[in-house]
């Protein structure tokens, strides 16, 4: 061990003598402490400085959302004049999206527990992580450094020609979103060579948590996509700048070209933000229904599946801007083969909660609302992939409605659930329950009262984006108004109640929701490194042995007596053999300094392992469901 420690100091390619990522240097000079938390390469303090720079984007973009609700209250003038409020919708759509839906389950919740989650003690590259981040602040500080220049009007998707026209710093945001991609990209990559690499022996591609599955399908989109959107706003930026007329119609360009660039990123980039809200949401839903994920397969594939369809369909963004007939057919075909896998997620979903021991803690509120505002969202979009209903409803508020319920009833709803289900884990620190139910309860129904009434008055021909409006839609947007400023509310006193729990709150057992991934073997809050031994696998989503001790207090019990025809799969002697971190028979060490080195861990011998790539588990139906079912 000692060995290895020198060596890696040698090498310094991973997080060297670094405290334990939340201790804050108590006596140590404020500049020390700074300097520890920017250099660092402990990948849960690179997601925490995410979660902050998130958290505080979520502000600013809600801030600007309750403008543009503010302004619309009543037809004319409420508050500002049309050019504000363009400013308002666009500087909301752009910091919620690139700042918020985009990194906030990914980048920052990914960061802190996906290593852990695995049983690895870091990400692949900490040094690229770090990276990572600096480039995602350097793209936020650009796009948000528009506002005092001016803001920005051009609406999030930066369409041609207006955002070559515009009068506002189009190119400081060009810049930031370039910035913001390569961020992502990164990221992805990162991800992906850790879930290939660091999965610890024994853990198989389908013993993998779900969570785990969404994070890669979702990396192989940040890498293959977002070197698009990347390449549209360069060619933007010079066309801007330089005028050779790739997208000016007036020097021979063509406007919709970009459209079709944008999307070609932008329609995959709603699936970057989707799955891995559907990951973290299965995970909550088989843990607060104490019952293994129902499909465990079909839920894994299906997020592979719906990341490699996502690439198909971006020109249902395009029916009403002169695509060819035989495009427009194409892309509204495709469109409907989207809805296959999601589907399939949500009956899966269902199919879990059925019988199930229900536990209805703050995540499991947020997973619930997940599940019925997914649904509607994920079926209003197929009122839009139907060319003859898109004619009528493109540009109106059905389409705001429709992708508020995906973007934000869906994902950020996710990453609030999640964001309450690991708090304790990573904080160290429960939150009050009471304080985080009713924010849960809050948001589902300011979204609803906020989103519902834009449907109905989207149907009706409300156009979106629009300053002024005719007298008839006023209640609609009243009622908006005032769920917009429910939802809000909620959120920021949901926020407020975590932060509190940092100095208040109860210390949070190892366990506490009686999950059975890898993370909740760690000790509370994870250490540098995150596991002080070496962490066994059990089988996943099997929850016969872990028995709630004290209220929020589970641990695992081996039970008593197992008849074998009791015991789903072999499961019960596949999960007493300890596992060391040794991947693909290599040892650790040689693939990261520092991934075999866990604090004070105890050399174990390489468990044989099953000689078939996978356990004979059946992780997807046991027994018991299944008959179930069956009557
Ligand atoms: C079953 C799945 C889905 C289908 C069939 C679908 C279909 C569509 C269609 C046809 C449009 C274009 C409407 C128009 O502009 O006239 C659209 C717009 C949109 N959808 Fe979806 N969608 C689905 C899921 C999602 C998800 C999961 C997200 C995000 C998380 C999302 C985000 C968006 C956004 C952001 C827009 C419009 C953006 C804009 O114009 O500013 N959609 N969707
Ligand atoms: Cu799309």
């Amino acid at each position: 061990m000692a060995t290895t420690s020198t060596k890696r100091a040698e090498r310094n390619d991973g997080p060297v003598n670094e405290p334990d990522y939340l201790s804050l240097y108590k006596n140590e000079r404020l500049g020390t402490r700074i300097k520890g938390w920017l250099t660092t390469l402990d990948h849960k303090r690179i997601g925490v400085m995410y979660l902050t720079g998130i958290l505080i984007s979520l502000i600013l973009g809600g801030a600007f959302a309750l403008l543009v609700r503010a302004e619309l209250w009543a037809p004319g003038k409420t508050i500002v004049d049309p050019d504000t409020y363009n400013k308002f919708f666009t500087l909301h759509g752009a910091v919620m999206v690139f700042l918020v839906i985009i990194p906030g389950i990914p980048a920052a919740l990914g960061n802190i527990m996906m290593p852990i989650q695995l049983g690895a003690p870091d990400v692949a590259f900490p040094k690229l992580n770090l990276a990572s981040f600096y480039l995602w602040i350097s793209g936020a500080l650009f796009l948000v450094v528009a506002i005092p220049f001016g803001g920005l009007d051009t609406g999030w998707t930066l369409y041609t020609p207006y955002s070559l026209q515009s009068p506002t710093p189009v190119l400081l945001s060009v810049i930031g979103v370039f910035l913001l991609g390569f961020s992502s990209i990164f990221t992805g990559l990162n991800f992906l060579v850790t879930i290939h690499k660091f999965r610890p022996q024994g853990m198989t591609w389908f013993q993998m948590p779900l969570n785990i599955w969404a994070i890669y399908a979702t990396a192989i989109m940040q890498v293959l996509a977002t070197p698009v959107l990347g390449i549209t706003v360069a060619l933007l930026a010079v066309e801007r700048f330089a005028h050779i007329g790739i997208f000016d119609p007036t020097m021979g360009g063509d406007p919709v070209l970009f459209q079709h660039f944008f999307w070609f990123y932008s329609h995959p980039a709603v699936y970057i933000m989707i799955i891995p809200a559907m990951g973290v949401i299965s995970e909550m839903l088989s843990t607060f229904s104490r019952k293994p994920i129902f499909g465990y397969r079909f839920i894994a594939y299906s997020s592979v599946s719906l990341a490699l369809l996502s690439f198909l369909v971006w020109g249902h963004h395009m029916f009403v801007s002169g695509q060819s007939r035989l495009a427009n057919m194409v892309f509204s075909a495709l469109t409907f083969t989207v809805g296959i896998p999601a589907a399939i997620k949500v009956f899966n979903w269902v199919a879990t909660l059925y019988k199930g021991d229900i536990r209805l803690k703050t995540p499991m509120l947020y997973t619930l609302s997940f599940l019925l505002l997914f649904t509607i969202g994920g079926l209003t979009g197929l009122f839009l992939g139907v060319l003859a209903i898109d004619v009528h409803l493109h540009d109106t508020y059905f389409v705001v409605a429709h992708f508020h319920y995906v973007m934000m009833g869906s994902t950020l709803v996710a990453f609030l659930g999640a964001l309450h289900y690991w708090w304790p884990k990573f904080t160290g620190r429960m939150y009050n329950e009471a304080v985080g139910q009713m924010c849960a309860i809050g948001v589902f129904i300011g979204f609803n009262l906020t989103f519902l009434p834009q449907f109905v008055m989207g149907s009706q021909g409300m156009p979106r984006r629009y300053w002024d409006y005719d007298a008839r839609y006023q209640i609609y947007h009243q009622i908006s108004t005032i769920g917009a400023f429910i939802l809000g509310i909620s959120m920021l006193i949901s926020v407020i109640s975590l932060v509190a729990s940092l100095k208040n709150g109860k210390r949070a057992p190892r366990n506490p929701w009686g999950a059975t991934s890898l993370e909740w073997q760690a000790p509370t809050p994870p250490p540098l490194y995150n596991f002080e031994k070496p962490p066994v696998i059990h089988e996943i989503y099997n929850y016969d042995d872990l028995v709630e001790v004290d209220e929020d207090v589970w641990e695992r019990r081996a039970p008593e007596h197992v008849e074998p025809h009791e015991a789903p799969g072999n499961a019960h002697e596949f999960a007493k053999q300890p596992v060391v971190p040794v991947i693909e028979g290599r040892k650790a060490d040689e693939i990261l300094p520092s991934a075999g080195e866990f604090k004070g861990a105890v050399e174990l011998p390489v468990a044989e392992q099953p000689k078939t790539d996978e356990p004979k588990v059946d992780v997807a139906v046991p027994d018991k469901a299944k008959s179930e079912g069956d009557k």
